[in-house]
């Protein structure tokens, strides 16, 4: 018989008699059983959070709202989408403090679409791109919500939303490579487990629209990070206005793709998407929500000038991060050590220790059997050893 460990621990071959007459297990293999309960530590790094705020000429569109803090919004920036997303993030981190399901556990940054010639991105926070990202702990929070109060139209306002260059900017993050803006990154990714994740917070108001330039209008860059041939391909959308920005195409790349190929493991970046919108920019939306989809997040849409709207999806996207961060995929189990699932030939045995702590996590993994033939057993085992490892 053959076990295979669902969780990737080194595989070991044990030989059952058909019939279950016997079971002849090897010292060997008896050995190897040993790391059930010695494996890696299950603890993956706080999961990384990358904020990637739309800061394009859309952000000044009007917005109905009022801040519940005093002194978030800038003079400003009031009565203006701007304002209204700067309420909203800084209460979304806010309450970070209050769960402390979050508080010291995800980490987070922002960057904004660059100016000038810089047709990327550039980080807003930290100022300076960071290895690791912040943790958000109370400095942290305490850090992030003074640069979200100082948030400024005018300053940090851009000509162009680059969607595509923005996410080719953020991959050029947490792969550690060099983004269109020229900058050149170390990977923030400080434990091969660790979950990295893309939040683009798009204006879909009457102004708002993707609009990249130079190369990273084009699939080059795309080619040039290692797409394949299938990832190169337009994603189709309806309606189809924006089909054409590479902003998608570079989510389902940084989904699909090893972004670190010197680590083992697989490190991927997967994409959540909050569009705001004002009802007037469906096919802007669209593309977001594409963007999502084929990053393998959620896509949520917020109508302009909702604060708690938008706060709100901000703290479900933390939620969902840090419970996927902290909990294994659910597999088939049995209710108990001696129970068994099985299918045709093969046979299904989970084997995890409860936590002593009463995390949710437990040490253990499923494994497969096949079963097969083993002629050197009793008479009554005797079959052909066809199907033996
Ligand atoms: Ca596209
Ligand atoms: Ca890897």
């Amino acid at each position: 018989m053959r076990h295979e460990k669902i969780t990737g621990m080194p595989r070991v071959a044990i030989r059952l008699a058909a019939g279950l007459c016997a079971l002849v297990l090897s010292g060997a293999a008896a050995a190897d059983d040993i790391d059930l309960f010695t494996g890696v530590q299950p603890n993956g790094g706080e999961p990384n959070l990358l904020l990637l705020l739309d800061n394009a000429g859309g952000w000044n569109a009007d917005a109905s709202f009022t801040c519940p803090q005093a002194g978030v919004v800038l003079p400003i920036n009031a009565g203006k989408s701007v304002g209204f997303e700067q309420c909203a993030l800084h209460s979304a981190v806010n309450s970070i403090a209050t769960q402390p399901t979050l508080l010291g556990k995800v980490r987070m940054g922002m960057m904004m679409f660059g100016t000038s010639t810089n047709n990327g991105a550039k980080f807003r926070y930290p100022a300076t791109p960071p290895s690791p990202l912040p943790l958000m702990d109370a400095n942290g929070i305490s850090a992030f919500q003074s640069v979200i109060r100082s948030i400024d139209r005018n300053v940090d306002g851009t000509g162009n939303a680059q969607v595509a260059g923005g996410m080719q900017e953020a991959w050029a993050f947490f792969s550690g490579n060099r983004g269109i803006s020229g900058t050149q990154y170390s990977t923030p990714i400080l434990d091969s487990c660790q979950r990295n994740f893309v939040i683009f917070l798009a204006n879909a108001t009457n102004s708002g629209k993707p609009n990249d330039s130079g190369q990273v209008a084009k699939v080059q860059p795309l080619i040039d990070a290692g797409a394949n041939t299938a990832q190169q391909k337009e994603i189709v959308i309806s309606p189809n206005k924006y089909q054409s920005s590479w902003g998608d195409e570079w989510a389902r790349f940084m989904y699909q793709t090893d972004i670190l190929k010197n680590d083992a493991n697989r490190q991927n970046i997967i994409t959540y998407t909050i569009a705001v919108t004002d009802g007037s920019n469906p096919e802007y939306v669209r593309l977001v929500q594409s963007m999502a989809t084929n990053g393998g997040g959620k896509s949520f849409v917020v109508q302009n000038g909702d604060v708690s709207g938008l706060a709100s999806a901000l703290l479900q996207i933390l939620n969902e991060v840090q419970a996927v961060n902290s909990v294994f995929a659910s597999v088939s189990l049995p209710v108990s050590v001696n129970s068994q699932g099985t299918y045709l030939n093969q046979v299904y045995i989970g084997m995890f220790r409860p936590d002593a702590t009463a995390s949710p996590r437990w040490q253990g993994n499923l494994k497969q059997y096949k079963l097969g033939y083993d002629d050197r057993m009793s008479s009554c085992c005797r079959m052909p050893r066809t199907n033996l490892p």
